[in-house]
C-alpha cells in the first residue's frame, strides 16, 4: 500500500508505468537468459549494410560469418526529429520499420537509441558547445515547445511499429545514453542532474501520454570510472527505468578488467532495484584485436547476470573504413567469432 500510494504521489495517473504482456515477455527473456547464464549476442544496423554491401534482403556480414543474425537489432532514430525520411546513418526509416517488424517476427529483441541533434544549435548529438540545451527544452525554457514536436515525431514512429492485428512491437528504447561522458548535449558538463533527470521524466510522461506500453526504456551511462554514486546519481528512479545499461569501449586487460568491475557494480543495483542489466553498446573500434570476441567480451561477461551484449555497426567500408565492430567474411577476428557463436553461453537469431 505504501509503494503504491507513493507511486501515485510521483507522478498523475496519465504517467503510471503501464507496460504491454509483449514487452514484459521480453523483460522476462532476458531474465531467464542470464539465470541460464547466456546472453544474447546484438549488433547496430546488421540487416541495413555491411563492410561491402548495403540494402540487400536478407544480408548480414555477422550471419555470412556464422550462420545466423544476432538475436538482437539495434538501431537509432537521429534525424527523424527532423521529418527526415532516412536516419543519420542513411537508413530510411520505412525499411528500419519493416526490419523492425520482420526482426520481431523470427522471434528477435530490438533496441532502438536516439542521436536526437541539438535543438539549440541545430548542430549534431555532439555539438557540446553550449550548456543551456537541455534546460532550454524543458518546461518553461525557450526551445521546450520545439522539442515537444521532435518527441512527437518518435512518438509517431514508435507507435507504427506493430505487427497486423495491431500489437505493438516492444523496444528497448535507449535515449540519452553515455551521459556520464560529456560528448553529447545531454552529457554530465553540460546539464546538472536534476536537468538530466527532468529530460528523462519528459520523455518517459510524453511515451506514456501516447499510451506507448511498448517500450522497455533502457538507462546506459559509459563504463570507465564509474562509481556507484556516478551510476546513480542520474538515475529518474525505478518508475522510470527497465533496465540498467553500460555502454563500454575497448580492448585488452586493464578493460576487461574495469569492466568487469563496473558490470558487477551494475549486476549488484540490478538485483537491488530488479532490473535486467546489459552491455547496451560495447565493441572494439576497427576490431584490431582477432581474439576480442572468446578473450574479452565473453571473459568480461564471465559469471554476470548481462542479458544481452549488442556491438555497433559495421559501416560500409568505402564510407568508414575502420568503423567495424563484428567480423565479415574473410576478417582476421572470423574464425574466433565462430568459436563465440558456438559458445554455449551465447544466444543468437537461430536458437531463439
Ligand atoms: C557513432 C558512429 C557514427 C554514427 C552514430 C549513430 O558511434 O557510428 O558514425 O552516426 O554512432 O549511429
Amino acid at each position: 500500500m505504501i509503494v503504491l500510494a507513493m507511486t501515485i504521489f510521483a507522478c498523475t495517473e496519465k504517467h503510471i508505468r503501464t507496460i504491454s504482456p509483449e514487452a514484459d515477455d521480453v523483460i522476462d527473456r532476458l531474465q531467464q537468459a542470464a539465470g541460464d547464464n547466456r546472453f544474447f549476442f546484438g549488433q547496430e544496423d546488421f540487416p541495413f549494410y555491411g563492410y561491402s554491401w548495403e540494402y540487400e534482403d536478407g544480408r548480414g556480414d555477422v550471419k555470412e560469418v556464422c550462420g545466423s543474425h544476432p538475436a538482437v537489432l539495434g538501431t537509432d532514430l537521429g534525424h527523424l526529429e527532423l521529418g527526415d525520411d532516412k536516419n543519420l546513418d542513411g537508413v530510411p526509416f520505412d525499411v528500419m520499420r519493416q526490419a523492425i517488424i520482420d526482426h520481431y517476427k523470427a522471434g528477435g529483441i530490438v533496441t532502438i537509441s536516439w542521436h536526437a541533434r541539438n535543438p539549440v544549435t541545430s548542430s549534431d548529438a555532439w555539438d557540446v558547445s553550449d550548456n543551456t540545451v537541455v534546460s532550454s527544452i524543458l518546461e518553461g525554457g525557450s526551445h521546450h515547445r520545439l522539442f515537444l514536436g521532435w518527441l512527437e515525431r518518435v512518438a509517431v514512429f514508435l507507435e507504427s511499429l506493430k505487427l497486423e492485428d495491431g500489437t505493438r512491437i516492444p523496444v528497448i528504447f535507449r535515449p540519452w545514453h553515455e551521459h556520464t561522458g560529456s560528448w553529447f548535449w545531454w552529457g554530465r558538463k553540460l546539464c546538472s542532474n536534476e536537468e538530466y533527470i527532468a529530460l528523462w521524466k519528459m520523455t518517459v510522461h510524453f511515451m506514456r501520454e501516447r499510451s506507448l506500453d511498448n517500450l522497455i526504456m533502457a538507462f546506459s551511462p559509459n563504463y570507465g570510472g564509474l562509481t556507484r554514486n556516478m551510476y546513480m546519481e542520474r538515475y529518474p528512479g525505478d518508475d522510470y527505468i527497465d533496465l540498467l545499461g553500460l555502454d563500454a569501449y575497448g580492448d585488452g586487460q586493464e578493460f576487461m578488467d574495469i569492466l568487469r568491475n563496473e558490470l558487477n557494480m551494475v549486476a549488484q543495483l540490478g538485483k537491488e532495484h530488479n532490473k535486467p542489466i546489459a552491455l547496451t553498446e560495447c565493441g572494439m573500434g576497427g576490431l584490431g584485436n582477432s581474439k576480442w570476441f572468446t578473450q574479452i567480451l565473453l571473459k568480461a561477461v564471465e559469471g554476470l547476470p548481462v542479458t544481452y551484449a549488442l556491438v555497433w555497426r559495421n559501416a560500409p567500408g568505402y564510407l568508414m573504413p575502420m568503423h567495424i565492430f563484428a567480423p565479415y567474411p574473410g576478417h582476421p577476428s572470423a574464425a574466433d567469432f565462430i568459436d563465440f557463436f558456438h559458445n554455449p553461453r551465447t544466444l543468437f537469431l537461430n536458437e531463439i
